[in-house]
């Protein structure tokens, strides 16, 4: 495996400096999803290669994962994968149905079910693919911008388990939560010990900064929240940062994105991330205010408003850039492209970025 230094140097390091706190003379700009079907390029490639085989096969994923850092001013890759490959190392079959997402074909039911789950996890075996996509892609960016890793947050990725696909409601996962919570959190705390040693092998094949997406935070109410997901969350960045500096890592700068956990802002930045992504619906003056200065926050554009003609996104994003500030922040999108966006208003939404913030600097 490569090591750090055998990797290209870094030539734009503007996101690692603002995760870190440290003053930037431009927002650092990405976009969740940034790699997927609003690219024409991307659905070409689908056309060939199944959703999975582009996960598994390092020289696929390394070329998806390029392919946004080709065609516009971004200052991040993210590794292309799916939240849904730490169920499968678990032992779930998940497949993506066109047109409809991923899909479970025997979902987690009843507690007695955890019996099928394969623990532990040999997370190198399991999921070796992916440190293996990492490493490549490090070394194919030459250094243009960092490579983010990631992996979906235990509750996420135990509402899919049950639910055995997207949900509006989670009824069938929040029914667990209270009909069976010490079931459930033996099932968060198995997803958790895998996300530990999944991030920490993302790190030694050369990954630069870390996102845990909780995707699903948004239909917990905060008590539930605060029993179910937060201490999980905090447990991923301890014991990872531990793990990191024993093992003599890079201790990596790490984002949480809880969607919809507005009502845990102050106890999400109260944790060892050191950056809290927003989605749309929180105000950037307010979210400042409520987390204090010692944290970055990440976000946070209504995705929907890349539908508006480019003028209206430029005005969006300079009200967003007032309202965060130049520093302790970095520009993205509330939640993930959608996939009818046109990339040109992509585009326009990532260079007013640069603009307006190296203009304010
Ligand atoms: O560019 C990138 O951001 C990297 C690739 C990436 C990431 C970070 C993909 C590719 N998926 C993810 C994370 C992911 N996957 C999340 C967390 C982010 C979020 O909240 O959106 C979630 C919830 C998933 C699960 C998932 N995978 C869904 C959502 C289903 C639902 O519940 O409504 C879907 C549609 C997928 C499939 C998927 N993953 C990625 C792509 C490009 C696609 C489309 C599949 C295709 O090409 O057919």
């Amino acid at each position: 495996m490569a090591t750090q230094n055998t990797f290209p140097a870094l030539k734009n390091d503007l996101i690692l400096r603002a995760a870190r706190g440290d003053r930037v003379e431009k927002t650092p700009v990405w976009v969740m999803r940034q790699a997927g079907r609003y690219l024409p390029e991307f659905r070409e490639f689908r056309k060939q290669h199944d959703f999975f085989t582009i996960c598994r096969t390092p020289e696929l994923a390394c070329e998806v994962t390029l392919q946004p850092i080709r065609r516009f001013d971004l200052d991040a890759a993210i590794i292309f994968s799916d939240i849904l490959v730490i169920p499968q190392a678990m032992g779930l079959t998940v497949e993506m149905v066109p047109g409809k997402g991923p899909h479970f074909p025997q979902p987690l039911q009843t507690p007695s079910d955890l019996a099928r789950l394969k623990l532990p996890v040999d997370v190198n075996q399991e999921l070796g693919y992916v440190f293996k996509a990492i490493t490549l892609t490090r070394q194919k960016l030459e250094g243009k911008v960092p490579l983010i890793g990631f992996c979906g947050a235990p509750w996420t990725l135990m509402s899919y388990m049950i639910e055995g696909g997207g949900s509006p409601t989670l009824s069938k996962s929040k029914a667990w939560l209270y009909a069976h919570p010490d079931a459930s959190h033996q099932l968060l705390q198995s997803i958790t010990d895998v996300c530990i040693e999944y991030l920490e092998g993302q790190v030694a094949a050369g990954a630069q900064l870390l996102q845990v997406f909780e995707s699903h935070a948004g239909l917990l109410g905060r008590e539930q929240f605060l029993q179910f997901s937060l201490p999980y969350l905090k447990q991923i960045a301890s014991k990872l940062k531990a793990n990191l500096q024993a093992k003599n890592l890079p201790i990596v700068p790490i984002i949480v994105f809880a969607k919809g956990a507005h009502y845990a802002l102050k106890e999400l930045s109260d944790t060892e991330y050191d950056v809290v992504g927003l989605d749309w619906t929180m105000e950037p003056r307010e979210a400042r205010h409520c987390v204090g200065e010692t944290v970055t926050l990440q976000g946070n554009l209504d995705p929907c408003a890349l539908y508006s003609p480019k003028e209206d996104i430029r005005a969006a994003v300079k009200k967003m850039a007032e309202g965060f500030g130049s520093q302790r922040w970095i520009a993205n999108l509330g939640h993930g492209i959608y996939p009818d966006m046109n990339p040109e208003h992509l585009r326009t939404f990532i260079d007013s970025v640069h603009e307006f913030t190296q203009q304010e600097n």
